[in-house]
């Protein structure tokens, strides 16, 4: 019994350090995805982007696509002749690797447009930070709480 009880402890601290390790995903639009409806500049706003963290463009792949433009005027003009990168799967996954400012849009005519574009300022890791809505920091206290269960129990 007492055996179990280590076992699942050392999955749990594996759970806990393999999270806090790993960088934070961002799915662009949040629930809505990648789509014309979503409001892309309030769900940018409420978000940290760090270096390292990666963000998740989710769409029917066909409907819309991801453009990444070079430049803030491109992005004004959504003028996607400048593209620096353009994905298609549906299910597009990119590395924020450095600080900066990056801008995306939507590839399909007219999307652009009608607003399916976003601006992404990624901070250094060690900016002070907002909570994510994203999921994966909320994961953390969680399996602390499990983790304490679990040593009273061993106990
Ligand atoms: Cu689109």
């Amino acid at each position: 019994m007492e055996r179990m009880c280590r076992v699942f402890l050392a999955l749990l601290l594996g759970a806990i350090f393999s999270k806090e390790a790993s960088a934070a995903q961002h799915v662009v639009g949040g629930s809505q995805g990648w789509v014309e409806s979503a409001d892309l500049s309030s769900w940018a706003s409420g978000e940290t982007f760090k270096v390292g963290d990666q963000l998740v463009f989710k769409y029917s792949s066909g409907l819309h696509s991801v453009v990444e433009l070079a430049s803030e005027s491109a992005y004004k003009n959504c003028d996607l002749g400048t593209s620096l990168n353009s994905m298609n799967t549906g299910n597009d996954v990119v590395k924020l690797d450095k600080p900066g400012t990056r801008y995306f849009a939507c590839g399909t005519s007219g999307h652009c447009d009608q607003g399916m574009k976003v601006k992404i300022t990624t901070v250094s890791g060690s900016a002070p930070s907002t909570p994510s809505t994203s999921g994966a920091s909320a994961i953390t206290p969680f399996a602390s709480i499990l983790v304490a269960i679990g040593l009273l129990y061993m106990l």
